[in-house]
């Protein structure tokens, strides 16, 4: 596997600062970088005008304090590993999976790539359904990936995008989220984010994945379309505290990376075991939508395929591939 492109100078300097925490002197970044401390001064400042903020003293040098949201060069130089190469992000766009997809498909973009907006226009759901994404609050982003698992195995993926989330906001905003099958991510039950898988697929193999997260990170009650305001939330609501899309970012592309790497080596019991910790559906009373029609019963298991296991009423058992649950 391939690692990061090689950054450029000002992302060099700034992953110095980042990665001390404390004060490097201009002296240092120079011999290290082999500029002069004048052209240091320079990239200090270049990455001031766009939004960073890097505290300077007299006899100690350069101290980072923070970036912009969504800065690329700061996104990338956070995630280490091999598995993201590109990021891209975007102002607006009608939809990251649409357009992840379309460039992917049409050799534009590569697996590795990962795009973020800051809004969506035409933000979606499954089934055509609307994902409400307002600007300047949220995270919408795809990971396009080429898995190396078997068409049949298809809602891993989900199970994986779910089981990341949930770990990296647990981690970042300390907060207990969970996982409501099949692809919510939910704090008290109110919906906090989504997934959004779309594959590109031959009969023996995934030749195209693309990974959609939507995250309410920091929006108000007003931001919430009316119809969705009683069951969704957002991190800002639940923590009190407006909360960086960067380091939820950072931190949802190393848990998936670290996760997709266990399931490539250990298979799927790691990941499913965690899907069971995260879960607030196993061992609630569950109704199943099932197009006309639902059942009713106790959300037992999921199994080897990501298929919700149910117990009925009559004590049957009937697995679920899709749909909608409400938890009663
Ligand atoms: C999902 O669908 O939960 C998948 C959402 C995936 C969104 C991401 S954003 C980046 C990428 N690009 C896209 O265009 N999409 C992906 P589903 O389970 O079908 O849930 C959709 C339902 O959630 C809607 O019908 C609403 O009831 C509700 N909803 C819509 N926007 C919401 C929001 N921001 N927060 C919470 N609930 C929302």
């Amino acid at each position: 596997m391939q690692s990061h492109s090689p950054l450029i100078m000002s992302d060099k300097v700034l992953n110095m600062l980042n990665n001390k925490g404390s004060f490097v002197s201009g002296q240092e970044i120079s011999t290290s970088l082999g500029i002069t401390r004048a052209a240091v001064w320079k990239k200090i400042q270049g990455l001031r005008n766009r939004g960073f903020v890097i505290d300077a003293a007299p006899s100690k040098g350069y101290r980072f304090i923070s970036a912009p949201e969504l800065a690329k060069d700061y996104l990338l130089a956070g995630v280490s590993g091999s598995l993201w190469k590109e990021l891209l992000v975007h102002t607006s766009v009608e939809s990251t999976n649409d357009l992840a997809m379309s460039l992917a498909v049409g050799g534009g973009i590569a697996p590795g790539t990962v795009l973020i907006a800051d809004q969506q226009t035409k933000g979606k759901g499954r089934l055509g359904r609307k994902w409400a994404s307002p600007g300047g609050m949220n995270i919408y982003m795809s990971l396009v990936i080429r898995p190396e698992l078997a068409p049949g195995d298809i809602t891993m993926l989900t199970i994986l995008a779910a089981v990341a989330g949930a770990s990296a906001l647990r981690l970042v905003c300390n907060i207990p989220v969970e996982i409501k099958w099949p692809n919510d991510l939910t704090f008290s039950d109110k919906k906090l984010g989504g997934i959004l898988i779309e594959v590109r697929a031959d009969p023996d193999r995934i030749n195209l994945a693309v990974i959609g997260v939507g995250i309410n990170v920091n929006m108000a009650a007003r931001d919430f379309p009316e119809e969705i305001r009683g069951a969704a939330v957002s991190l800002m609501q639940v923590t009190g505290k407006r909360q960086s899309r960067n380091d939820i970012i950072i931190r949802l592309l190393t848990e998936f990376e670290r996760w997709y790497g266990l399931l490539i080596t250990e298979g799927k019991r790691p990941l499913l075991d965690a899907w069971r910790k995260y879960s607030s559906t196993l061992g609630r009373r569950v109704m199943v939508a099932l197009g006309e029609t639902s059942i009713s019963g106790i959300a037992e298991d999921i199994d080897d395929n990501g298929m919700l296991v149910l117990k009925t009423q009559s004590g049957q058992q009937r697995k679920i591939s899709a749909g909608d649950i409400s938890l009663c």
